[in-house]
């Protein structure tokens, strides 16, 4: 078995085991740090940090996606990320990540170090297919329905999976079509972006349907609102162990990248996840055990 290798702009990302993508927000009203890292000196120290506890790829936002946030203008958006980029690129090695839809910002991030291009757009605004391509980095496409304004406000699906998975390989097209080669590019579901509970959960069920589209997945669950109601917590800051099941599941399942927040405690879940492997599966007992968990009789 041979391993995809992401060249990021010269910074490579070996997927031979799941990797950790660590979230760097320079936002004032990031949902789930209450904008701590606003201040773009501690959003440095923050993604530092990160990559001590094994982040292996930082992701760079500077909008956000909030639903119902309002946007953000590119200068704004340009003022908040490039100084960040522009010192993660020289204190790590790591390949960092730029979160955006906006050809501009892509255009200024790549010059300031960014190695990937993380578009919860899936690169539909207007000029960013030919800046991407331009650029030749590798981009992560996810899937949304609806726009953040909007996108929660009754999301609709015929087949959930099928449904995404049709939108992503349309999208991969596009991107060839327009000069993107296969081996720069990501999918990502876009956990929370235009989907109900049970649309998430559905998902994360049949997360290895995706595999079919043979690029690697990339997955955002960390602190997600499904997350929220399924664990009853509802402050983002304690969604943490929801979060690390997620995420081992996501792995089980196939994903390449973890998108999170909790650097440290993930990287310890898949320090188990690769000591321990998927196992072999097994032939239905013929003696069945007498306890079954779950029942009491
Ligand atoms: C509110 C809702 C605030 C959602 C922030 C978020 C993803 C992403 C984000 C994802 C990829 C968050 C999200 N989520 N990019 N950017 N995949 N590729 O949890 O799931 O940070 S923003």
């Amino acid at each position: 078995m041979i391993h995809p290798t992401i060249d990021c702009a010269g910074r490579e990302l070996v997927l031979d085991r799941a990797r950790i993508c660590g979230i760097v927000n320079v936002t004032p009203d990031s949902f789930s740090d209450g904008g701590l890292h606003f201040d773009p000196a501690a959003a440095i120290r923050h993604g530092l940090a990160l990559v001590e506890q094994g982040a292996d790829l930082l992701d760079v936002g500077g909008e956000s996606t909030r639903p119902g946030a309002a946007a953000v203008d590119q200068d704004e958006e340009l003022r908040r990320v490039i100084p960040v980029i522009t010192a993660l690129a020289r204190e790590t090695t790591v390949p960092i990540s730029i979160d955006t839809s906006k050809p501009g910002v892509m255009r200024a991030a790549v010059q300031a170090g960014a190695g990937l291009i993380n578009d919860v757009c899936a690169l539909r605004q207007d000029g960013a297919l030919e800046a991407a391509a331009e650029l030749g980095v590798p981009v992560c496409l996810m899937h949304m329905q609806g726009e953040p304004r909007n996108m929660q406000a009754d999301p609709q699906y015929d087949e959930v999976v099928a449904d995404i998975k049709r939108f992503l390989a349309d999208r991969l097209f596009s991107c060839e079509l327009a000069g993107i080669p296969r081996k720069h590019l990501l999918i990502d579901p876009g956990f929370g972006f235009g989907k109900t509970v049970d649309h998430n959960v559905e998902l994360l069920r049949e997360l290895q349907q995706f595999a079919t589209l043979a690029v690697p997945l990339f997955v955002g669950l960390s602190r997600k609102s499904f997350l929220g109601t399924l664990s009853a917590r509802r402050e983002p800051a304690e969604r943490t162990p929801a979060s690390l099941a997620a995420a081992l599941i996501a792995v089980q399942r196939g994903a390449a990248i973890l998108r999170v927040h909790d650097v440290a405690a993930t990287s310890d879940v898949l320090k188990v996840w690769n000591a321990v492997g998927p196992g072999k599966p097994q032939k239905a007992s013929a003696s069945p055990p007498r306890v079954r968990w779950g029942e009491d009789d």
